[in-house]
Formats: structure tokens, C-alpha cells, sequence
């Protein structure tokens, strides 16, 4: 899906609230050439008066876990960025729903691919609605495969890697589809091209498990999470192949930006009765009241900053 942005008054670069148009770096950086960079997608909802943002620590956490992989030392502390990111919403005032990106690459320096140079990082916050249609989405499985996981370290968050989704997600707009589904090295199903994949089956829900191939979804783990603590459901994380795929009873994504998305079709083959499912409804409901804070259980997960437009 192509997204459509308004720019915000603010962002954050290098430890300072910037204004938008001075957040800058030279076209020098070591990132910009060779994708070497991680980075998050965290979603804030605006709710009366409120932005209430989703499982902030647990996305920074996430950023410096892709930092280490990629032998990145982030010269910032987790605490540093979790506060930056709450002064950066607060500042730019919102009205509405948000996206919030922070971002770590390497700056100037050299251009030797062993160069270390500093690293340099962002963080951006956008008002942003919704990012796949609600009602259901048809899918195709992409000719773009994942890699095996001895080639681009697939669970880091790492910039480079988006190439691969950029060439999924852009193959599946150009034949028609909403969004690409990628098959891992050995030919089951992976994920989207910037989600993670259930399928239900039996009002069970199956899910790829984290060492196949795919990044390790904090929608995902909070779905799990939902639908084995309220809503016993059973949840299998194991393969899945196409053929399963083709014929569960319901299937969705799960992501920051898709949150829960109803797949209804996938390469002509309608997925159960090509509208939103019965357990997919369910979890929908869930996580809407989840990330605005509704639920005592999982309050924790929630940032509440007061937020009043000008
Ligand atoms: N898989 C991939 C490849 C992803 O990029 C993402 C997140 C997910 C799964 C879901 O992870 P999580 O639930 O932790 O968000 N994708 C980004 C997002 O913010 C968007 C990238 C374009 O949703």
C-alpha cells in the first residue's frame, strides 16, 4: 500500500527536537549506500485527549537487539530513546492516530564496507491512519522468497533487508493484489511483506514459527497472547503449507502498521467465506480495546501522554 503523509512540525535527530525541515544527514552516510541501519514502527492512538502508544519499550527494546546483531552500538541508553520518543510526540502536539519510526545508521565516515562509523539516530512521528483495508485483502504468493538464516540476519529490523519487501510489496500492486505473502527457502509460508501471518483452522489458530524465517512480530506476540489468555483459543506455532493456507477456515495479518488485517483471498482462492471471520472479529475486538489501555491485564503495554491539538 502507498501511504500518504502529512508532515509534522517535529522531529527528533541526534538527541535534539529538530524542526522537520532540519531533520537532515549528508548523502555520504553509510546507511544511505549500504542499508545499514535498524529501525521500529511503533503505532499511538489518539483517544480523547490522549496519545496512548503501543508497547513502546518492547519496540526499543527490539531496536537495540537488531543494533547488536548488526554490531551496532546506539549511543543512546534504552531509557534515553523511550523518553525522546514521549518528548517528540508531546512536542508535535497530535490530533489524531500516529506512526512512530525511530531509526539507527550508520553516518559519515568511510565508505568501506567494514567501516564502523558513527551511528546516527532519529526518530520521526507522523500522523498516520489506517495502512491495509480493514474489510479483508487479497493476497498473492510473491516470487520473492525469504532468505535462509545463514544469509541477512531476517530477524533483525535491519534497513537493508526492506529491499526484499520493497520488491514483494511493489510485485503484488503491479498484478492487482493488496499485499504480498512470502514463502520461506524451503517453500512454506513465511510472512508478509511487513507482517506476520495466522491462519485458523478448527478455531485454532496456526501461526510460522519465529525461527522460520520471520521477523519476531510484537503484534504477533500480543495476538498469541490475546487469543490463549482471554479467548482460549489454541495456538500453534508450527510450518504452514500453501495448500494450508488456501483452505484454513480464516486467515490475517498481524503488524504495527496492518494491525489485525482479514486476508479474504489468496491467488483467486477465496479464504473461508471471503469476509472477515469469526475469530478474526473476535481478535480484532480485542486488540482495538487492548491498545487503547481498556484491558487491566495488559495496561502495562500502554504510554498515556495527554495531547492537545493547537
Ligand atoms: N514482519 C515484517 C517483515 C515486518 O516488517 C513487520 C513490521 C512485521 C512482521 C510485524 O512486526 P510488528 O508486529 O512488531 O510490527 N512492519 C512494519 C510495521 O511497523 C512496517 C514496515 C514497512 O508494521
Amino acid at each position: 500500500m502507498s501511504v500518504e503523509v502529512t508532515w509534522p512540525k517535529y522531529a527528533w535527530l541526534n538527541g535534539k527536537i529538530v524542526e522537520w525541515d532540519n531533520a537532515k544527514v549528508h548523502v555520504f552516510v553509510h546507511g544511505l549506500h549500504y542499508g545499514t541501519g535498524v529501525f521500529e514502527g511503533i503505532r499511538g492512538y489518539y483517544d480523547n485527549g490522549y496519545i496512548k502508544i503501543f508497547r513502546l519499550r518492547d519496540h526499543i527494546l527490539r531496536l537495540f537487539r537488531s543494533a547488536k546483531i548488526i554490531h551496532m552500538e546506539i549511543p543512546y541508553t534504552i531509557d534515553e530513546l523511550v523518553e525522546a520518543t514521549i518528548n517528540l510526540v508531546k512536542a508535535n502536539r497530535f490530533g489524531k492516530d500516529i506512526y512512530i519510526r525511530p531509526i539507527a545508521f550508520r553516518g559519515l565516515g568511510s565508505f568501506g564496507l567494514r567501516a564502523k562509523n558513527p551511528v546516527d539516530v532519529a526518530i520521526i512521528a507522523v500522523e498516520f491512519g489506517k495502512y491495509l483495508k480493514k474489510s479483508g485483502i487479497r493476497c498473492t504468493i510473491s516470487s520473492w522468497r525469504k532468505p535462509p538464516a545463514d544469509s541477512i540476519p531476517i530477524y533483525a529490523k535491519v534497513t537493508g533487508m526492506y529491499l526484499l519487501y520493497h520488491l514483494a510489496s511493489l510485485e503484488a500492486a503491479m498484478n492487482g493484489y493488496d499485499e504480498a505473502i512470502m514463502l520461506d527457502v524451503e517453500g512454506y509460508i513465511a510472512e508478509g511483506s511487513g507482517e506476520n501471518i495466522f491462519i485458523v483452522k478448527d478455531r485454532k489458530l496456526i501461526t510460522p514459527p519465529v525461527y522460520d524465517g520471520i521477523l519476531e512480530g510484537i503484534t504477533r506476540d500480543t495476538v498469541i497472547k490475546l487469543a490463549s489468555e482471554m479467548l482460549g483459543l489454541r495456538v500453534e506455532e508450527r510450518r504452514i503449507r500453501r495448500e494450508e493456507l488456501y483452505t484454513a477456515d480464516e486467515a490475517f495479518f498481524t503488524g504495527t502498521a496492518a494491525e489485525i488485517t482479514p486476508i479474504i483471498e489468496v491467488d483467486g482462492r477465496t479464504i473461508g467465506r471471503g469476509q472477515i471471520g469469526e475469530v478474526t472479529s473476535q481478535i480484532i475486538e480485542l486488540y482495538n480495546m487492548t491498545v487503547l489501555g481498556k484491558i487491566e491485564k495488559y495496561r502495562h503495554w500502554v504510554t498515556e501522554l495527554t495531547s492537545s491539538p493547537p
